[in-house]
């Protein structure tokens, strides 16, 4: 008797609900975010009535409070592609490749995330996983010593690895194997309080830069945070200040918008956990890497929209960047500067600044074929597809909010994407193609089931 697979989509539902708990757990200031999210939340829905039918149109209604992200960062080639095989178990691959060297960190990184709509639904549990450049550590010593350390450790337990062996063996884990590797994955990206090495080497490394601390010093690649959508992201900053909760100064992305694009994000600020380090003494410490975040989505643009997004917040950033003390300053300064960014539907479709995703409408038609007749008919609607991505400029804003002093480095270092493909063993998925697939593939169903009507 063959066993039937769990579906891919179903572990990664397990493995993020587990995730979930373990996070709480550890960081109990996780916790207190996911209270406010859901207060506010709750505030948004009440508030505006039309809110629920429209995100239960949209699939969203149901994930409300359900995680949407999480981080982590490795430090060796090998470790990125163990975990692009862990991944796969689930359903999760490689979109996406971000240079973060042009905001000073010496990394690079990727999101293994589900592909398909329908898998987003089920679950939209996605990683951003960074590797480390070594060759950006300063000090030749340094660079060589931290490879060394990274040598040693291994980030898989031989239980998981044997399990990725027989899913990939099989094509699938049947029940009882699938829920004992979300179990053993989960050891993975546990935070175990415990440095692999002195004091003195922790401070080398923290003194380089604090992110290369936090991936060469400890026993593996723990999560740093994990990512709760809102419904009102502007409130939840607000709220996180007034109860103390320590939220960096500014929402990252796009300003607060009639219609939202791409991504905002905050988060409240990293806390100090203690660490004993290695060494007779066991002297102990203290580090700061793992912290909440917050998100809102909004749609997906096109090459060019983007190219519009990236030069409006350039010149934002150029005129006037958030500094301490003046950030109604930048805020304004972004509004001001977006305000050139069409702001409805319509015109984001028509200019080919947005993606969409196309569907019959109520309505019939009087037999044109025509998209726009078609759309002001009714017979055709268009929705917004939702940026399942990142921005490298925010995620840039929170690495930096998040490792304290002396996060932020001249690195001028060219992007290496081939040395990312090579390290992970595959290519990235782009994700500007994925979107327009979908927008193209949409239109052309819709188009043929409104030829199949009756006239
Ligand atoms: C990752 C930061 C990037 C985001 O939401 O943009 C990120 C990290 O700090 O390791 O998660
Ligand atoms: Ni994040």
């Amino acid at each position: 008797m063959t066993e039937t697979h769990v579906p891919a989509d179903t572990i990664r539902s397990i493995f993020s609900a587990a995730m979930t708990q373990m996070y709480r757990d550890e960081v109990p200031r996780y916790q207190e975010m996911t209270r406010v999210v859901g207060e506010i939340d709750g505030e948004a829905l009440a508030r505006d009535p039309a809110l629920e039918a429209r995100l239960r149109r949209s699939g969203a209604f149901d994930l409300i409070g359900v995680e949407r992200h999480g981080a982590i960062r490795v430090g060796r080639p090998e470790e990125l592609a163990g975990l692009r095989r862990l991944f796969a178990v689930m359903g999760m691959h490689p979109v996406g490749y971000y240079d973060l060297t042009p905001a000073g960190v010496p990394v690079h990184s990727t999101c293994f995330r589900p592909v398909e709509t329908e898998s987003i639904r089920r679950c939209p549990f996605r990683i951003f996983t960074s590797l480390l450049r070594p060759e950006l550590i300063e000090g030749e010593d340094l660079r060589r010593e931290a490879q060394e350390i990274l040598a040693r450790r291994r980030i898989f337990t031989p239980r998981c690895l044997h399990l990725i062996e027989i899913f990939e063996a099989n094509g699938g884990l049947g029940e009882a194997l699938a829920i004992e590797f979300v179990h053993e994955a989960l050891h993975t990206f546990r935070w175990r309080g415990e440095a692999t090495v002195t004091a003195g080497v922790y401070e080398a490394y923290r003194k380089a830069h604090p992110l290369v601390a936090d991936v060469v010093c400890f026993h593996g690649p723990h999560i740093n945070h994990l990512t709760l959508p809102t419904l009102d992201i502007d409130a939840v900053q607000k709220a996180l200040a007034e109860r103390g909760l320590d939220p960096k100064s500014i929402v990252e992305g796009p300003p607060q918008r009639q219609f939202p694009i791409l991504l905002r994000q905050t988060s409240f600020k990293a806390i100090a956990e203690p660490v004993r380090f290695a060494g007779r003494d066991e002297a102990r410490g203290e580090h700061r890497a793992r912290f909440g975040e917050i998100e809102q989505r909004g749609a997906a643009l096109t090459a060019k929209g983007r190219a519009l997004y990236d030069r409006l917040l350039a010149e934002t950033l150029a005129a006037n960047p958030p500094r301490d003390g003046a950030i109604s300053d930048y805020r304004a300064e972004l509004e001001r500067r977006f305000s050139a960014f069409p702001d409805d539907a319509a015109t984001l479709r028509t200019q080919g600044l947005a993606f969409f995703r196309y569907a019959p409408g109520d309505k019939r038609s009087a037999g044109s074929s025509d998209v726009e007749t078609l759309l002001r008919e009714g017979a055709l609607v268009a929705e917004p597809i939702t940026y399942e991505d990142f921005l490298p400029v925010s995620a840039a804003g929170i690495f930096q909010s998040n490792l304290g002093e002396g996060g932020r480095r001249e690195l001028s270092a060219a992007a290496n994407r081939e040395a990312f493909e090579h390290a992970l063993g595959t290519k990235v998925a782009d994700e500007t193609a994925i979107y327009a697939h979908e927008e193209k593939s949409s239109l052309e169903r819709a188009l043929e089931a409104l030829a199949r009507r009756s006239p």
